[in-house]
């Protein structure tokens, strides 16, 4: 396949509500999408997911344009490829840079499929007519708002809570939302905001009956994962903490975490994604999509990676009014029962809504084969 064009569209969208992690609150999403075009004029779409401030990972949205620009479209634009799985190693040159990475692929991806008259799912192996997901809640400023937040999701449908904690908001808050929910299926996402000194507080969250715990400790950490899984009975499940395949195994193999979260842009694509799914199928970890606060283009690859059969548990890919006003793709993704559809029509499945898209766009910049 020759890509002859890549157009880079920035996008500044604004969030419903704003969003609370240990780490900070997001109200706005300042992001890119990577169109890739071929000789006859088709269309695949990528979405890069890094934030303003690198506080997830290193990377950030000026760090992604920078690495995009300079880097990546030329090493796509030289020479033709086979297929999409060749594209990490054109992209081996460069050093990590994940995320920049993953929505030049995901581009790749969606037009591969396109061209194969197939969906994205299809593309890449994906089983499932319809995924099962859940909701990411952010650190509410109470455990009333909390509750009543919570009451509207399981209200709207969705199968499991995951709900944000850092110290002083985690076994109380715990308490309360137990008592209220003594049956539902309910997650807890630290962002690394506790070290193993905390070990007494995170013992105590055993009684809670958590599906798991994701990323308590630090974001680079594998080691005291592993002392910290020997002593909950809870599963850890990691995020920060598995940016590769390498990562993915040494996690396994030291005992870091009985779940891993799979996020398409922080381990750099697509295939680097397929490579750790079928890993983890064959040592028996279930893994499930983690998300990003994704407008469509991004929501509709995590979709699409979820069809595959080792996503055990339900994602953060919640349906895009969770998220926004109006998104940028047509339909815009939905939920209902707890699921959301894969959609079996060419490449991602969903269209691009363009007036809308153009409407939060604030640069758009061309490249072709003949700058080179
Ligand atoms: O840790 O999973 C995370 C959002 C931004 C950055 C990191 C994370 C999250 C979420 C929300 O938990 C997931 C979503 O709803 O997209
Ligand atoms: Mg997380």
């Amino acid at each position: 396949m020759k890509i002859h064009k890549i157009i880079l569209h920035r996008l500044v969208m604004q969030l419903k509500n704003p969003f609370e992690t240990s780490f900070g609150t997001f109200r706005d999403k300042d992001f890119f999408i990577v169109e890739a075009v071929d000789e006859q004029g088709r269309q695949g779409f990528g979405e890069s997911v890094a934030f303003p401030s690198p506080w997830y990972t290193e990377e950030t949205v000026e760090t992604n344009r920078h690495v995009i620009e300079d880097f990546l479209i030329p090493l796509l634009l030289k020479e033709p490829l086979v297929q999409p799985d060749e594209v990490i190693d054109r992209f081996s040159a460069v050093r990590r840079n994940n995320m920049a990475k993953a929505a030049v692929e995901g581009a790749v991806w969606d037009l591969y499929a396109k061209q194969k008259g197939v969906s994205l799912a299809q593309a890449i192996g994906g089983t499932k007519h319809h995924i099962d997901v859940g909701v990411s809640v952010g650190i509410q400023p109470s455990v009333n708002a909390l509750l009543s937040t919570i009451d509207r999701h399981l209200e709207e449908g969705y199968k499991r809570v995951k709900l944000k904690i850092k110290p002083g908001w985690d076994v109380d808050m715990l308490e309360q939302v137990r008592q209220r929910y003594p049956d539902i299926s309910i997650m807890v996402d630290a962002n690394s905001a506790y070290s193993l000194a905390d070990i007494d507080v995170l013992k105590k969250l055993d009684k809670y009956g958590l599906d798991m715990m994701e990323q308590p400790l630090a974001q680079d950490d594998l080691m005291e994962h592993a002392s910290l899984q020997k002593e909950l009975t809870t599963p850890i499940c990691l995020d920060e903490s598995i940016q590769s395949f390498a990562d993915a195994k040494a996690a396994v193999e030291l005992g870091s975490c009985r779940i891993i979260n799979i996020k398409i842009g922080r381990v750099g694509g697509i295939t680097e994604a397929k490579r750790i799914h079928h890993y983890c199928a064959e040592r028996n970890i279930p893994v499930w999509c983690g998300g990003m606060l994704e407008a469509g283009i991004g929501r509709a690859h995590n979709i699409a990676l979820t069809a595959l059969p080792q996503f055990q548990y339900p994602g953060d890919t919640s349906a895009s009014n969770r998220y926004w006003k109006q998104d940028i793709i047509q339909p815009e993704v939905t939920m209902e029962n707890g699921t959301i559809a894969v959609p079996d029509s060419p490449g991602i499945g969903y269209e691009i809504n363009w007036p809308v898209l153009e409407s939060y766009r604030i640069d758009k910049k061309v490249f072709t084969d003949r700058d080179l």
